[in-house]
């Protein structure tokens, strides 16, 4: 059985995932899509060669009888609304990260989703599916370097679009980070600070960059992220866990060894896309399957509230400059019994 997907939004995420679900991925295809720019959505039928319907409005493509779920790769702000609707309609769906823009939007969500009375939303967080990270936590896990005292992290874009701006840092790029670390250490956040260090000249006027954000976990784990959006030398994500007896660092991707005029070097990419390939794959894949298994098991609508409660304080933190609590209501039982 194949399952006919919708997707709304059709940018740089929504086509990559496109090109995915009809070229890499088993078991879909894509039958309707819709974007608020109406040529977005019509060049990719004619550029992917699509045997799907454009719909004038997101809402209408939800409804559609032939649409089984659907994908949210629409600019954030407009994402609750599509997911709410999805669970409205029953449809299963998968949002990209940030599953909305605010713990509260998340919250609706959360409560949209527990009275349908069954799992209905993944959330587009995909680096617990990458093979690095997943060594990473095995390596942690398997105790060779002892508990986690402290993380050194950074994320590192090459430059960002001007409309990008300072709470972005935390709401767009850190929300990764946020929602990876707590998986990888298996621990919650209990307080943030942000601090700014001298800023680059190669940031715009109203953009703060970069910043430090420095958490501090249940277990007392300390982590820094460095989060650099306009570093100009590449597209860099680091993350190096210092235990009691070792340290593990996050893999770096593989790229041939070069040794010419006199000099020893790796390629360092450049491109979002490029970076988690695989990771999209994969969870793009398991929600496939999951749909048609008939039980989403990936990242859930609490996984992306948790991420958004622990971003509304790191917001807070950067206006403030002072150390602000992050405060994570209880797990509901419907999300499953593990910690976070
Ligand atoms: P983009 O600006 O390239 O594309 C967004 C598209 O959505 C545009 O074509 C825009 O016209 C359309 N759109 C906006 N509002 C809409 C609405 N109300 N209805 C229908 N279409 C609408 O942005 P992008 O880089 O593709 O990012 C899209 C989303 O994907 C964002 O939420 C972003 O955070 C997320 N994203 C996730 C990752 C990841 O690593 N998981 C990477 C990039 C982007
Ligand atoms: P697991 O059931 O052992 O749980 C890992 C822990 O991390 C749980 O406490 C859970 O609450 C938490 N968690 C899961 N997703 C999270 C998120 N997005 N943010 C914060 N915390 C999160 O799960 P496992 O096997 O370690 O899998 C982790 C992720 O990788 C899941 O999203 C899973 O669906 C995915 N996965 C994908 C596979 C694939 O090849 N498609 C294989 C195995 C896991
Ligand atoms: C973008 O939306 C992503 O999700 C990328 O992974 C991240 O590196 C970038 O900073 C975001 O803008």
């Amino acid at each position: 059985m194949s399952l006919n997907i919708g997707v709304i939004g059709t940018g740089a995420i929504g086509q990559d995932h496109i090109r995915r679900c009809t070229k890499v991925l088993q078991g879909a295809r894509v039958v309707a899509v819709n974007d608020i720019n109406a040529d977005h959505a019509a060049n990719v039928v004619i550029n992917q060669r699509l045997d799907a319907k454009v719909y004038e409005n997101g809402h209408d493509l939800i409804n559609a009888p032939e649409v089984d779920a659907v994908l949210v790769t629409s600019w954030g702000p407009s994402h609750e609304e599509f997911v709410l609707s999805a669970i409205q309609a029953g449809k299963p769906v998968f949002c990209e990260k940030p599953l909305a823009v605010t713990a509260e939007g998340c919250k609706r969500i959360v409560e949209a989703e527990a009275r349908h009375g069954k799992r209905l939303v993944q959330v587009g967080f995909m680096r617990p599916y990458d093979r690095g990270y997943r060594a990473l936590k095995a390596v942690i896990g398997s105790g060779q370097i002892g508990e986690p005292l402290m993380l050194h992290c950074a994320h590192r874009n090459p430059e960002v679009g001007d409309s990008y701006t300072t709470d972005m840092a935390i709401t767009d790029t850190l929300i990764h980070e946020i929602d990876v670390l707590r998986w990888l250490l298996d621990d919650d956040y209990v307080s943030v600070q942000v601090v700014f260090p001298r800023k680059t000249s190669n940031a715009l006027s109203h953009l703060k960059d970069p910043q430090i954000v420095l958490f501090e976990t249940a277990k007392g784990t300390r982590i820094d992220v460095e989060i650099f959006v306009n570093c100009r030398y590449g597209y860099d994500i680091q993350c190096e866990v210092v235990g009691e007896t070792g340290i593990a660092r996050l893999p770096e991707p593989s790229s041939v060894q070069l040794r010419s005029a006199a000099k020893l070097s790796t390629e360092i990419l450049t491109d979002w896309k490029q970076r988690f390939i695989d990771a999209y794959d994969v969870e793009l894949q398991g929600f496939i399957n999951d749909v048609l298994a008939g039980q989403l098991t990936g990242p859930s609508a609490w996984d992306g509230y948790a991420a958004a409660v622990t971003a509304d304080a790191c917001v807070a933190a950067q206006l403030s400059g002072e150390i602000v609590p992050v405060t994570l209501p209880a797990r509901p039982g419907f999300y499953g019994n593990t910690a976070g």
